[in-house]
């Protein structure tokens, strides 16, 4: 019987990591690809646990715990998405920006990326730009994917570009942006080449970037 996927995103908003975990591995033996149990289970779980936060209905121990079931399916999808990719289509480089902890949504952003077929580099949280630029000399990655959750950090995003320009390799790179409060708006007042509302506009835009789509 064909796993369902949304019976996967029920138990990633209920927090149900035993079940997720298994019906994560149902759905690989069943033959589903890791992009489509990422992008129709986990991401489709989570984006409901976010609407449910914005109306008050979820509280942030529920949405640690939706998490934590989300970053177990994540740790078996993981290594077989690094194992598909034949030849990277591009090599991104991702954090969170300096002062600010959330790495949900970009962990999704960088699981949906190698998903996809980049190469990714993840600093993880609390990033200075400094970091980035080092990162970029060191990898010769061709995107930088900046996010941030606090409206207090999103100033983070545009020392980035400034730190990049001053230090000569602006122009190697291609800057997106996104989060929840980062709009197209401010991307386009802080110089950066792209935002991306959600994980699945992120891979679409990091194509566009990479130039193998338009
Ligand atoms: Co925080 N938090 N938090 N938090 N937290 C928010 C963001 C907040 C909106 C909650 C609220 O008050 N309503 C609020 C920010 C208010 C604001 O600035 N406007 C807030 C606050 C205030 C804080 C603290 C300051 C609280 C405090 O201590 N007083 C503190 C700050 C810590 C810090 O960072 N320095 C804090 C702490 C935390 C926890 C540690 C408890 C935890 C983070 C755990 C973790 O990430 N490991 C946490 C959480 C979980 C949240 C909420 C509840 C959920 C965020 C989340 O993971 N969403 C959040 C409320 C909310 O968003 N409704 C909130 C699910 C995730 C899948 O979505 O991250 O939006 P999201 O990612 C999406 C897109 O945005 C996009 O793709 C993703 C997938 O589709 N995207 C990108 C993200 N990054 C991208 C990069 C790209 C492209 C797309 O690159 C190109």
């Amino acid at each position: 019987m064909a796993v369902d996927l949304q019976a996967l995103a029920d138990n990633i908003i209920k927090g149900k990591k035993g079940p997720a975990v298994e019906l994560t591995r149902e759905a690989l033996d069943e033959g589903v690809g890791p992009e489509a149990i990422i992008s129709d289970g986990l991401i489709a779980g989570m984006a409901v646990v976010g609407e449910r936060f914005k109306k008050n209905e979820f509280y942030v121990p529920e949405v640690l715990i939706a998490a934590r079931a989300m970053h177990a399916c994540m740790d078996i999808l993981k290594p077989l998405l690094e194992e598909s990719g034949v030849k990277p289509v591009g090599k991104v480089i991702i954090g969170t920006v300096k002062g600010d902890l959330h790495d949900i949504g970009k962990n999704l952003v960088a699981m949906m990326l190698q998903g996809n077929g980049f190469e990714v580099v993840d600093l993880g949280v609390d990033v200075a730009p400094e970091k980035f630029i080092d990162s970029v000399k060191e990898t010769g990655a061709t995107v930088i994917a900046l996010s941030a959750l606090l409206t207090t950090t999103m100033p983070g995003m545009k020392q980035t570009i400034d730190a990049l320009q001053a230090a000569g390799v602006r122009d190697n790179v291609k800057v997106m942006i996104g989060g929840a409060p980062v709009t197209q708006k401010f991307s386009d007042e802080i110089g950066a080449d792209g935002y991306a509302p959600d994980a699945a506009s992120a891979v679409d835009l990091a194509k566009v970037l990479v130039g193998i789509a338009a």
